[in-house]
C-alpha cells in the first residue's frame, strides 16, 4: 500500500513534495494550505475547528478513545507555521543536482561516523542481515541518511506536526489525517506520552525516521524486550529497517544497481518509464543502453529487469545506472532515485571504507564532538555482500510478513 510506505524524513528535505504527492515535479503541487479552505485560518485554534472535533468523534466511535483526553491534546496544541514552511514547495524553482545532493550523503564524515556505528552495532547488523537478508551496510546507509546514525531525529512535536499537517495542509490532509490517527494507536499501544514525542516535520520518527502506520505495520521488536522503540533501541531501528526493506520484496544476494552508458538520446525514454524494473537487459541493450563489460560476460542475467535511472546535474554530466529490484525496493523507503542511489553509495563506501578511493576510519561523534578516531577492524570487510550467504541464514525468522 503507496502511502503507508512513504518515507518523508529531514535530510531527505528537498524531495518530500514529490515523496508525499507521488509525483514527478514540483510543478504538480497543488495549492497551498493558506488557499484550500477560506474558512479557517491557519493558525486557528485546533479546538473548535469542526475537522477537529469530527477526528474526534471518530477516534472514540472507531478506538474508543476518551473524549475528554484527545480535547486536552488539541487545546495543549496549536498549528506550528514551521511544519508549513518546511512542507511548502520552493518558492524559487532551482534545478535538482545529484553532484550536490550526493555531496550531503557520500562524504568522509558520514562514512567516518557510519564505520563507528557499525562497529558498536556490529552484531545485531549482522542478526539482521542473516534474518532478512538485507545487506548491513544498506541497513546502516539508510540510518546514516535519514538520522546521521540517530543522531538527528527530528525535533518537532509528532502531534504537533501531524495535526498542523492534517488540519491546515488541505494538499496532503487525508494523508496526515491518517497518520495522526495511527500515530495515536501507536502511542497508545506503547504506552507513549503523545504529546511528548518528537520527529520530524512530518511526522517520521526516531533513529529510522518511520512514519507512524509503517511503525505500526513493519517495525520489530528486534532486542525482544517487549517493545518496539525506534527512538531509544538501535537494535529495534536496525531490525526494523531491515524488516521494512524484507516485506518491500528485497531479495537476498541479488544487485543493486550497475552504471551504464547510453548510445544515444533515444534512451531517455526508457529513464521516462519510471523506476520500477520492467524490461529485461537484452531489452534494454537492444535500445541503446550500454552495460559494463563484466555484465555482458556473464550468459545468465539477460533475462534480469532493470530500470534505466538518469541522475541529473546542472553542473555535470548525467550519470545513467540501471536500477534493479532491490534499488527499487530502497525507494519504497523514500520515492525518489537521488535517495535510492545515495544510500546504495554510501552503503558502498561502507563496505570498502573508502570514499572515493580513499579509505576512512571510523569516527565517533557525540553531542557534535569527535571523540577521536580508531581503527574498525574488518568492519567493511565482512560483509558478504555479493557472496553467498553465510551459514548463520538458517537461523531466520520473520517477523515480517509480506
Ligand atoms: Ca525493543
Amino acid at each position: 500500500m503507496s502511502t503507508t510506505a512513504r518515507r518523508p524524513s529531514l535530510p531527505s528535505a528537498l524531495y518530500l513534495a514529490l515523496a508525499l504527492l507521488g509525483v514527478g515535479t514540483l510543478a504538480h503541487h497543488p495549492a497551498r494550505a493558506q488557499e484550500g479552505n477560506p474558512t479557517v485560518g491557519v493558525m486557528q485554534p485546533f479546538l473548535g475547528d469542526p475537522d477537529v472535533e469530527r477526528f474526534i468523534d471518530e477516534m472514540v466511535a472507531k478506538h474508543g478513545f476518551d473524549a475528554a483526553t484527545l480535547h486536552r491534546d488539541f487545546a495543549l496544541t496549536a498549528p506550528n507555521k514551521a511544519v508549513l514552511k518546511a512542507i511548502a514547495p520552493p518558492t524559487r524553482v532551482e534545478q535538482r543536482s545529484w553532484v550536490r545532493y550526493r555531496e550531503r550523503f557520500v562524504n568522509v564524515r558520514r562514512v567516518s561516523s557510519g564505520l563507528a556505528f557499525m562497529a558498536e552495532h556490529a552484531r545485531e547488523l549482522v542478526e539482521a542481515q542473516a534474518q532478512y537478508g538485507v545487506p548491513k551496510e544498506i541497513i546502516a546507509a539508510i540510518i546514516g541518511v535519514e538520522t546521521e546514525y540517530g543522531q538527528n531525529p527530528g525535533r518537532f512535536k509528532v502531534f504537533e506536526a501531524l495535526a498542523t499537517l492534517a488540519f491546515r495542509y488541505p494538499p496532503r490532509a487525508p494523508f496526515f489525517r491518517s497518520e495522526l490517527e495511527q500515530f495515536l494507536l501507536l502511542a497508545r499501544e506503547n504506552g507513549m506520552d503523545d504529546l511528548a514525542v518528537k520527529g520530524s516535520y512530518a511526522g517520521a520518527i526516531g533513529i529510522p525516521q518511520f512514519m507512524p502506520s509503517s511503525q505500526r505495520r513493519y517495525a520489530v521488536d528486534f532486542d525482544g524486550n517487549g517493545q518496539i522503540d525506534l527512538r531509544g533501541s538501535s537494535r529495534d531501528a536496525i531490525g526494523s529497517v531491515a524488516a521494512f526493506l524484507a516485506a518491500h520484496g528485497w531479495q537476498r544476494d541479488e544487485g543493486i544497481a550497475i552504471p551504464v552508458q547510453i548510445a544515444d538520446a533515444q534512451a531517455q525514454a526508457l529513464v521516462d518509464e519510471g523506476i520500477r524494473p520492467q524490461r529485461t537487459l537484452a531489452e534494454l541493450t537492444e535500445r541503446g543502453v550500454i552495460l559494463p563489460s563484466p555484465q555482458t560476460n556473464s550468459g545468465t542475467v539477460w533475462d534480469r529487469k532493470a530500470a534505466l535511472v538518469d541522475l541529473v546535474s546542472p553542473e555535470a554530466p548525467t550519470q545513467y545506472w540501471l536500477g534493479f529490484d532491490n534499488f527499487f525496493v530502497i525507494t519504497r523507503y523514500n520515492r525518489s532515485s537521488f535517495y535510492a542511489m545515495s544510500v546504495f553509495q554510501l552503503a558502498e563506501a561502507l563496505r570498502e571504507a573508502k570514499v572515493d578511493g580513499v579509505p576512512v576510519t571510523a569516527r565517533v561523534v557525540s553531542d557534535g564532538r569527535s571523540t577521536g578516531t580508531r581503527t574498525v577492524p574488518a568492519a567493511a570487510k565482512a560483509t558478504g555482500w555479493h557472496q553467498p550467504a553465510s551459514k548463520s541464514d538458517s537461523r531466520g525468522k520473520r517477523h515480517a510478513a509480506g
